[in-house]
């Protein structure tokens, strides 16, 4: 082969490398037409046999044109490899991006559950009136459950049949009423609390539930008369329910408290005229109240010649069930967030 033909081959086949290169659509693609072209068995390795025959003196002439085809073939991999690349992260890009104009997905921000929301206003109308909020144990002794509130040892609620016993003396109280007996025994007269919590019974339907809330009240102090409750639970009705609710108490019974009654509040959905809620009386029983037994102040240790208190007790799922119009408590305790959404 003569030099020139040498050259024109040369030519010829870089300029079909660079085509086959701009074809190539895959990396390993233009890595294949590069091998095929430069490799060790390319076509161009092929022509250094060619030039090996040639006469010395055209021998640097060939040898420019090898390195030039070979260059020519290099630069065009090397800028066939950087748009292939620059093509593959704009596909990236478009496919990945974030469209900032689509609607936001709800991040299901948490709400107090409605057992709560009620107990709070409950309380913060308590403390508004000058009690403090006292909390205590759920695992309770039969003393501070039963005995110190002047249950006599065969009471019905003390039956295991109503109560959940734990071992021969543990408990799972049944109202917040022990909690007041230990503030009590721990802080000097007066005083004046709210003890708001979980309590438990065995019992289980559409109005009752195993474990329940209740917010019990205590005043105990030197002249503390039947007024002061009376008076004390007017405002709490009218704060609760609204300027002008009546309440009336009717006379019941409790062991430790001595009077008791039953305190019922204007029916919040009819004011008093009858209906559906309140079975056509005009009344809904809401809350227990009564002078404390002296037999409780006694066993705390306090003189009840000397200082009288009164007491009193609520269940906060039954004002959130007339408030709400829920109809089965139970739905409280289930956590079906369609159900508690609602709130
Ligand atoms: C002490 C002395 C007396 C708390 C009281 C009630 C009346 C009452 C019920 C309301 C609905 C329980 O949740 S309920 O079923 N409570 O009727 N509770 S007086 O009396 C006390 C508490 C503590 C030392």
């Amino acid at each position: 082969m003569e030099v020139e033909q040498l050259e024109q081959r040369l030519e010829q086949l870089s300029a079909k490398a660079v085509d086959e290169l701009g074809e190539a659509d895959q990396k390993e693609e233009a890595i294949q037409v590069k091998n095929r072209y430069l490799g060790r068995s390319g076509s161009v390795q092929e022509l250094m046999a060619a030039l090996r025959e040639l006469p010395n003196e055209d021998k640097p002439k060939a040898g420019k044109a090898i390195n030039r085809a070979k260059s020519t073939i290099e630069d065009a991999f090397e800028s066939r490899l950087e748009q292939l690349e620059h093509q593959q992260l704009q596909r990236r890009l478009k496919e990945e991006t974030v469209d900032v104009t689509l609607p936001a997905r709800s991040s299901g921000a948490g709400l107090g559950h409605p057992l709560r929301q009620v107990e709070r206003r409950l309380i913060a109308i308590f403390e508004q009136m000058g009690f403090q909020v006292a909390e205590g144990p759920e695992i309770e002794t039969d003393y501070y459950n039963f005995e110190a509130l002047n249950f006599p040892p065969d009471h019905p609620a003390r039956d295991m049949q109503d109560t959940f016993v734990l071992t021969d003396d543990r408990l799972l109280r049944t109202h917040t009423s022990p909690v007041q007996v230990r503030t009590m025994e721990a802080y000097d007269l007066p005083i004046r609390i709210i003890s708001p919590g979980r309590v438990y019974r065995c019992d289980s339907d559409l109005t009752h539930s195993p474990v329940f809330h209740q917010i019990e009240g205590l005043l105990v102090g030197e002249g503390v008369t039947m007024s002061h409750l009376k008076g004390t639970l007017t405002t709490f009705a009218q704060r609760c329910f609204g300027e002008g609710t009546g309440i009336r108490f009717r006379p019941s019974y409790f062991p430790f408290t001595e009077p008791s009654a039953e305190v019922d509040v204007e029916c919040i959905f009819c004011e008093g005229e009858g209906c559906r809620v309140c079975s056509d009386t005009g009344w809904l029983e809401i809350l227990g109240a009564g002078m404390v037994d002296p037999n409780v102040l006694e066993h705390a240790d306090i003189d009840a010649g000397r200082y009288t208190g009164f007491a009193f007790g609520l269940g906060v799922e039954r004002i959130a069930m007339l408030e709400q119009g829920v109809g089965d408590i139970r739905r409280f305790f289930e956590n079906d967030q369609q159900f508690l959404a609602q709130f």
